[in-house]
């Protein structure tokens, strides 16, 4: 793909459309938007725009497509992928501007929000109104509502409400050619033509700049139960999961901690936790419901089903403030890792009842390769955050090494029956690990689309493919 530089007149072109003030120039304006929180990768765009509305939005896409200038769309650069990283230079799109919450409507449980809405806010507001909207990444404190459409967020609740997937009803999309459309309707089911709407979730940037999101409300739990199971052994804990569901709980939570990941977080966050010898791993349970003896039945099946795999310890939350501290543990646990050893993060996910044996593979290829894992994530998705450790290994070794290792893990994972990112996209630093997951018709049919949206390929370029 042939680009051009963005030269003075377009940056003043750029002005006229979103406003002197918002256009940035100077490498300390742009450091920011150099980076996300892929490990230590850098980009600096030549220009970013904060535009504040979809018609400056659209313009912009306008010049950019005539000039072919590569754009970048961004929110707040807490990808895990890359997907924000601005490869080719040109133009970066900040959503920053895009903040307000523009209507909730209880009387059809729906919100329309702007994609650079922090989701947390977002989930507190609705909060307020007993309502809730269930997508939480651990980035929930700073991400954007926009960036986790584009990556098809998850978080600890997808196992039992589901990815953003099953929220989002329509999109306001503004398309590389500058014109904008809405992707669907406001509606809980749709059965008029391809889906737009669900082709956008996930496109990570690449076929359209999201403006405004409608997304379903569901009614708020009043209760919760947290409970942390600790397990001798990652196959045990690992096991243990689908016993779960087996035993006729779908919990609101159920998530894996490796022991190491554990004592980092403590290292990290200086948390007052006390780890017991002999423990290897943890699973983080949470049930929700209206209902406090419905709640308690449910937590005393899950014992049951836990003591099968020999759980050495069940501890149960007994405060909102102990509950809140296991779930800073787990949260913050992406964050002590990163500041613990240069790592790189992969999003594996299989089909749940196969999770000991890619855990236990994972190991194996560890082994084999010299190199240490930290695995923890959303068990009970079977999506396991594979943490490699750099530690001690020399950058000749860790870049040889590391690549070949990864391959192997996705190898497996895919021969599990799962795939290469669960919830974090394929970016730029997965994308080389596409043709593992997908046979070249697939791909050539992802390609024909991004061709019919982007013809001029100005959107997100080196992303994905
Ligand atoms: C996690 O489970 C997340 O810790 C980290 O996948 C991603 O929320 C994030 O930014
Ligand atoms: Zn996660």
């Amino acid at each position: 793909m042939m680009f051009n530089k963005i030269t003075d007149a377009l940056v003043t072109r750029m002005r006229d459309i979103a406003g002197a003030g918002c256009v940035y120039t100077t490498p300390g304006e742009l450091e920011k938007y150099s980076h996300d929180e892929t490990e230590d990768l850098r980009y600096y765009p030549e220009v970013v725009v904060k535009p504040q509305t979809t018609a400056q939005v659209s313009q912009l896409l306008k010049l950019c497509n005539e000039y072919h200038i590569p754009v970048t769309p961004r929110g707040a650069g807490t990808g895990l992928s890359g997907g924000a990283l601005p490869v080719n230079a040109g133009l970066v799109i900040s959503m920053e501007g895009f903040n307000h919450i523009i209507a909730i409507d209880e009387r059809n449980l729906q919100a329309t929000v702007e994609p650079g809405v922090i989701t947390e806010v977002f989930m507190d507001v609705v909060a307020a109104k007993g309502l809730l909207y269930p997508v939480d990444p651990a980035s929930k404190g700073s991400c954007f509502i926009g960036g986790n459409v584009a990556n098809c967020s998850g978080g600890p609740r997808v196992v039992k409400y589901g990815t953003i997937r099953e929220y989002v009803l329509n999109l306001e999309v503004v398309l590389p050619s500058g014109e904008v459309i809405w992707t669907g309707a406001n509606t809980l089911k749709y059965a008029s033509g391809y889906n737009l709407t669900q082709l956008m979730i996930g496109s990570e940037g690449t076929l359209g700049i999201v403006t405004k999101i409608v997304v379903k409300l569901i009614p708020r739990p009043t209760q919760t139960a947290l409970m942390l199971a600790s397990f001798a052994t990652n196959e045990e804990a690992c096991g243990a999961v689908s016993a779960i569901f087996r035993a006729g709980i779908i919990p609101s939570a159920l998530e894996f901690m490796e022991r190491r990941g554990v004592e980092w977080v403590i290292a990290h966050d200086g948390i007052n936790f006390a780890l017991k010898d002999g423990i290897a791993a943890f699973l983080l349970i949470e049930v929700d419901g209206n209902n406090p003896d419905v709640i308690f039945a449910d937590c005393e099946k899950i014992n049951a089903a836990l003591e099968e795999f020999n759980c050495q310890d069940v501890l149960f939350a007994d405060s909102s403030a102990q509950k809140e501290e296991l779930w800073h543990m787990r949260r913050i646990m992406g964050l002590s890792v990163k500041s613990n050893s240069v790592y790189k993060e992969e999003d594996t996910v299989v089909p749940r009842a196969e999770l000991p044996a890619l855990i236990k593979g994972i190991k194996a290829i560890g082994a084999r390769f010299g190199f240490e894992s930290v695995c923890y994530g959303h068990a009970g998705d079977g999506n396991l955050h594979v943490n490699i450790i750099k530690a001690s290994m020399s950058d000749a070794d860790w870049n040889k090494k590391l690549k070949d290792g990864i391959k192997e893990i996705f190898e497996l994972t895919v021969s599990l029956g799962g795939t290469i990112s669960g919830e974090h996209g394929i970016g730029l630093v997965q994308k080389e690990f596409m043709p593992i997951k997908y046979p070249d018709v697939n791909l050539a049919l992802m390609r024909g689309i991004k061709q019919v949206f982007d013809p001029n390929g100005i959107l997100n370029p080196g992303k994905i493919f």
